[in-house]
């Protein structure tokens, strides 16, 4: 009879979950489009649920339309340790960013079912709403509003380019839950999550534990000059909205690289008006996303975006207008979450290194509100956000014996 630290999960049955899942929203390069709150989405989260009542879990929804698949715990009037993170993909998206985390912990219920375990407390996997921010902006919403950062109404209220809100969407899928988003009591939660860069793979380490988040900053930005003629334009005195975007873009990358090496920005999403060829371009909307684990150095980059702005705007004769969407302080996962992972670590024999994640995780909205932390391992050459997006069935595998053990850790195990 062995004892709890022998149990491992089966990697096989993982791999072959996040395969079938993988073929909703198919896309030709391999990857997978599933964006938030779409038939794709609705069709992820009813094989997810179905899977789930397959193991036993009993389903609740929030009126965000996050998911609570919970297996019992033998004292299930405490708080359920919770793991999880998000369905939903980025337009050209891979197999694995959010529907690891997810799949991980139902292979966790699976794993605990096959070995008879009960836990103390009771287990939950949990489901986000539109982890991405692809389809509405801003990203992490509905974590967000479970965390108290974003309040219903403005989460609800949130469109998406065709003008469809966040909320009529929800209800569309019939995912619209009876639940106050936020009122659900977790006593901890836990994440597993491929790291999307290149430090694991570079150090050859199959686990990296994570001990925050970084900041960031998203902005819409609007640049207005004059719509004219291509050809009998003179180029002096023209004011062309996208040769000034494009100055001010290559500004958002020199502003990164002055904070050079954790300093980043991306001009991610652009629309050109009225986008004829022979006509001088009047108007362009887009965004920008900056980022640094320090917020002051945030703050610091956003205020050298408006300067550069300002000093575009007279030089060249145009309005820019800067809208800032968002602001997501850095956060420090929990240090009683960490142990747990480092007792895991050590237990399965996995070599692993402590560090901070570049990209934004449902877990990094958590952790203002219950303790939290998270696990990374490798994708390949680190691309994630890319339909070439890859990783190990091994490595996964040990991702997922992680988040097993630091769940068993955290609710108190014990074999019947
Ligand atoms: O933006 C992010 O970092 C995450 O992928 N939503
Ligand atoms: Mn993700
Ligand atoms: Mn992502």
């Amino acid at each position: 009879m062995g004892t709890l630290d022998d149990i491992r999960v089966d990697g096989d049955r993982l791999w072959q979950s996040l395969m079938e899942m993988a073929q909703i929203g198919a896309l030709p390069g391999g990857g997978c489009c599933r964006l938030a709150l779409t038939d794709e989405d609705k069709a992820g989260r009813d094989l997810f649920v179905r899977w789930c009542r397959e193991a036993g879990c009993h389903i609740t929804m929030d009126n965000m339309g996050n998911i609570f698949a919970r297996r019992p715990g033998r004292d299930d009037g405490r708080p359920p340790v919770a793991m999880g993170s998000h369905l939903d993909t980025q337009p050209h998206g891979g197999k694995f960013d959010g529907v690891y985390g997810v799949l991980a912990g139902l292979e966790v219920v699976r794993a605990l079912n096959d070995h008879g375990v009960s836990t103390g407390a009771p287990i939950e996997i949990v489901v986000w709403t539109n982890e991405e921010g692809a389809r509405f902006a801003p990203a992490m919403i509905s974590s967000g509003v479970f965390a108290g950062q974003f309040d219903l109404d403005f989460a609800l209220s949130r469109v998406d380019e065709t003008g469809k809100s966040l909320g009529d969407e929800l209800s569309r899928i019939g995912y619209a839950g009876e639940e106050d988003c936020g009122a659900h009591d977790l006593a901890a939660f836990l994440e597993v999550h491929i790291e999307q860069g290149p430090i694991l793979e570079r150090d050859q380490l199959p686990i990296g534990i994570v001990t925050g988040g970084q900041g960031q900053r998203w902005y819409d930005v609007t640049v207005a000059g004059q719509d004219a003629h291509s050809g009998s334009t003179p180029m002096a005195g023209r004011r062309d909205a996208l040769a000034a975007t494009a100055a001010l873009v290559l500004a958002v990358e020199e502003i990164a690289l002055q904070e050079t090496p954790h300093g980043v920005g991306t001009v991610g999403a652009l629309t050109v008006r009225p986008n004829s060829r022979n006509t001088i371009p009047g108007g362009v909307d887009f965004t920008v996303d900056l980022r640094h684990p320090d917020d002051e150095t945030v703050t610091r980059m956003g205020q050298a975006l408006r300067a550069r702005a300002a000093q575009l705007a007279a030089d060249r004769g145009v309005d820019v207008r800067i809208d800032e969407i968002w602001m997501n302080p850095s956060v420090k996962f929990d240090a009683r979450c960490e142990q747990a992972l480092r007792r895991a670590a050590r237990v399965l024999g996995y070599p692993h290194r402590d560090m901070i994640s570049g990209a934004g995780h449902d877990a990094c909205m958590l952790a203002r509100k219950v303790p939290t932390a998270m696990i990374f391992v490798p994708c390949k050459g680190g691309i994630s956000h890319n339909e070439a997006e890859s990783a190990e069935p091994e490595d996964l595998a040990a991702g997922c014996n992680m988040l097993l053990h630091g769940v068993l850790a955290l609710a108190a195990a014990g074999l019947p």
